[in-house]
């Protein structure tokens, strides 16, 4: 099968996965400019990251990085949400199943308006709205409490389940970590999902290739990581998690209801967007220095304003 990368030769209108599906994109609106804006939207989430780790010092970067540019998409592209209604009945779900990547989750709420900016402040604090790991009961617009890793696949599944006996056209969408795929849980989510023909539910799995302690393959080799996806029964696709065009194209994808779940395998780097980290095992949980976040802020700063001037160009 061919990846999302692999045909990217026209932007308007293309075929993936070997169906005969043509990207909507330009239907919705976003033209090639339209993805620069969601690029824009992804660095400001990545900056506020950097808000959050300048007043706790420490945080979970790697994972929070390599995912963020999927969870922003999904809440800026995707997702039938209103974070003035949070519990809105007919709302899409997403749960981020590798909880330790909250930051990113916490990043993009904030951008999206479901809390003020100013909580960002007050990340790794006791009684914080937004805790290391992520809480359904303090914060609006989480789904469910994860941190505890290969829990998130099967609450999906289930919830995927329930909308479905009761007759609501919601999305279910789910994060995975690689590593997080040694958790046996997932598999018996996979194949329960498969059985009851869950097509509203939408797995990614950030495959950065590296986990806490080293690379994906030393601790636990899962691969191939699709084709035991698909032996279960689910369709599946490839992209560059990290390439706003791939996760569009992804997402628009999702729609099709052919009665199987979808797994998008997303390659990724880990602290994507942070160069002195990128693809460092060293940096699955950071304690900067104050001259490094600065360094970062900058510098994420600057990518907001050379897109930008990229926009006015092309308006
Ligand atoms: C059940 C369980 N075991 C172990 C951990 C500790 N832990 C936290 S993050 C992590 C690595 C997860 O790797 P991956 O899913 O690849 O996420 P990434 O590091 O790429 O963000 C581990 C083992 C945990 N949170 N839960
Ligand atoms: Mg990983």
């Amino acid at each position: 099968m061919k990846s999302i990368s692999q045909v990217q030769g026209c932007r308007s209108e293309k075929d993936i996965a070997g169906s005969n599906f043509k990207i909507k994109s330009d239907q919705f609106g976003y033209g090639l400019p339209n993805m620069t804006e969601l690029e824009i939207k992804a660095t400001k989430c990545r900056l506020n990251v950097i808000r959050m780790l300048q007043s706790s010092g420490h945080g979970h970067i790697g994972g929070a990085f390599s995912a963020i540019d999927i969870v922003s998409a999904l809440y800026f592209y995707k997702m039938r949400v209103d974070p003035k209604d949070p519990q809105m009945e007919n709302r899409d779900r997403f749960i981020l199943s590798a909880g330790h990547k909250c930051m990113a989750q916490y990043g993009v709420l904030a951008e999206k308006g479901y809390f003020d900016k100013s909580i960002l402040d007050t990340y790794g604090k006791l009684h914080s709205m937004i805790p290391g790991h992520p809480d359904m009961h303090k914060l609006p617009g989480i789904e469910a409490n994860t941190g505890a890793l290969g829990h998130g696949m099967a609450i999906a599944a289930g919830m995927a389940m329930a909308l479905k006996l009761n007759k609501l056209n919601s999305k279910v969408y789910v994060m995975l970590g690689d590593g997080e795929l040694a958790e046996g849980s997932n598999w018996e989510a996979v194949a329960a999902a498969s059985k009851f023909g869950l097509d509203k539910l939408v797995v990614f799995i950030d495959n950065n290739e590296l986990q806490i302690s080293g690379k994906v393959v030393d601790v636990m080799d899962m691969r191939p990581v699709d084709k035991k996806f698909r032996a279960f029964g689910w369709e599946v696709l490839n992209i560059n998690g990290n390439n706003i065009f791939d996760i569009v194209s992804a997402l628009d994808y999702s729609d099709r209801t052919n009665g199987k779940p979808l797994m998008i395998l997303c390659k990724t780097t880990k602290s994507k967007g942070l160069p002195m980290g990128e693809n460092d095992p060293e940096f699955h949980f950071w304690k900067p220095s104050k001259e490094d976040l600065e360094k970062a802020g900058r510098m994420l700063s600057k990518r907001i304003e050379s897109l930008q001037a990229g926009l006015e160009e092309v308006v």
